[in-house]
């Protein structure tokens, strides 16, 4: 059906004069930061006392449209992450955001979760009002695939968890790959564990998963501990959150107040901010510095099962048999899979997180 532009012009003009001018103004203002141009996301988590930061970031920052919340085990079970994310959704007020349980357990070995960092609900010890949001009844990773399906091109995942959703997701439909327009994980290193000498806490949680998601063929972005061990949280940044106050602010200030607090107790300056980095990346990529690398995930080491192993160098020494032994015929360049974070500019990511939250 076409309309003719004048008529259509005049119809908008009488209908916005009858209106009044306070509401105009109102809708101007909304079109200044139109919907659509933000960034459509789905958030994976184990929330998680830096779950439920990357989460408040993410809720909270009008680059991001938050379309889905799949919670996979880690930092703790299925259940209490299910019961978590509930809760601080229906703190944000955000009932309209569907909440989805995922995987019950890693792929192939058994659940390590983390109560000694997160406090023994997950969440700092702090008790969050029960939910009034209900659960999505639709299994995580389905969820997943539908979104994507239903918004080609468009959907970035936000990773912050365990990768076992994601990788069920991809090995039950493949064909979502070409269709994601981005992936961003917090997970791996390139320079040492946080679980041990190898292994970040996200990947080691489950390797195999990991492995899937590197090698999935999308545009992926690893935030891994060269940017959450550079931004240290720490009380300067406390004591600015504690100067303003909300339902949103006070939660995440207590939250964070157990972590420094926490991070008192091993001799470090501050919390590292591992999970809102990825949200962070999501938000404004330039606050980080990245090189890109293929990264496989090592399933096999004895001690560095786990580890994101990157290739700095983008090749590799061609062996070629010579009867009993092999002789290094050339190099051959490799394709990275990986935009590896390797700096971050801490100062204005940690300016940027507390911003967001202030009087919230
Ligand atoms: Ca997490």
């Amino acid at each position: 059906m076409r309309i003719p532009q004048s008529a259509t012009l005049a119809g908008l003009r009488r209908s916005v004069f009858s209106i009044s001018p306070v509401l105009v103004l109102a809708l101007l203002a909304s079109f200044s930061v139109p919907a659509s141009a933000a960034k459509k996301i789905i958030f994976d988590t184990d929330p998680g006392t830096d779950d439920a930061l990357a989460l408040m970031l993410a809720l909270n920052s009008p680059e991001l449209d938050v379309r889905a919340i799949t919670v996979v085990p880690g930092n703790v079970t299925a259940a209490m992450g299910l019961e978590n994310a509930l809760r601080m959704v229906s703190l944000a007020n955000r009932c309209d955001i569907p909440v989805a349980r995922g995987a019950q357990h890693p792929l192939f070995q058994k659940l390590i979760t983390a109560e000694f960092w997160h406090g023994k609900n997950g969440l700092a010890n702090i008790e969050l009002p029960p939910s009034k949001c209900k659960v999505d009844p639709r299994f995580g990773p389905d969820v997943i695939i539908q979104l994507v399906h239903a918004s080609p091109h468009e959907i970035t995942l936000v990773l912050v968890g365990p990768l076992t959703n994601i990788a069920l997701a991809v090995e039950n439909d493949p064909s979502i790959v070409p269709l994601v327009k981005e992936v961003i994980l917090m997970g791996g290193s390139i320079s040492g564990g946080n679980v041990n000498a190898a292994a970040e806490a996200n990947i080691y949680n489950d390797p195999e998963a990991a492995q899937i998601v590197f090698q999935a063929g999308w545009p992926l972005t690893m935030v891994g501990l060269e940017v959450g061990d550079k931004a240290l949280f720490t009380h300067k940044y406390l004591d600015q959150l504690g100067q303003t106050h909300g339902q949103i602010n006070d939660f995440v200030y207590s939250v964070l107040k157990f972590l420094v607090n926490l991070s008192g107790t091993f001799g470090a300056p501050g919390s590292p901010m591992y999970d809102p980095s990825a949200v962070a990346v999501a938000v404004d990529s330039t606050l980080v510095k990245v090189q890109e690398m293929h990264v496989d995930v090592e399933t096999r080491g004895e001690f560095t099962r786990g580890e994101t192993v990157g290739n700095r160098r983008g090749q590799v020494e061609r062996n070629v048999v010579h009867g009993d032994r092999y002789v290094i015929e050339g190099v051959d360049k490799i394709t990275p899979n990986a935009k590896v974070c390797v700096d971050v500019d801490a100062d204005r990511f940690l300016q940027l997180f507390v911003s967001r939250i202030r009087g919230k």
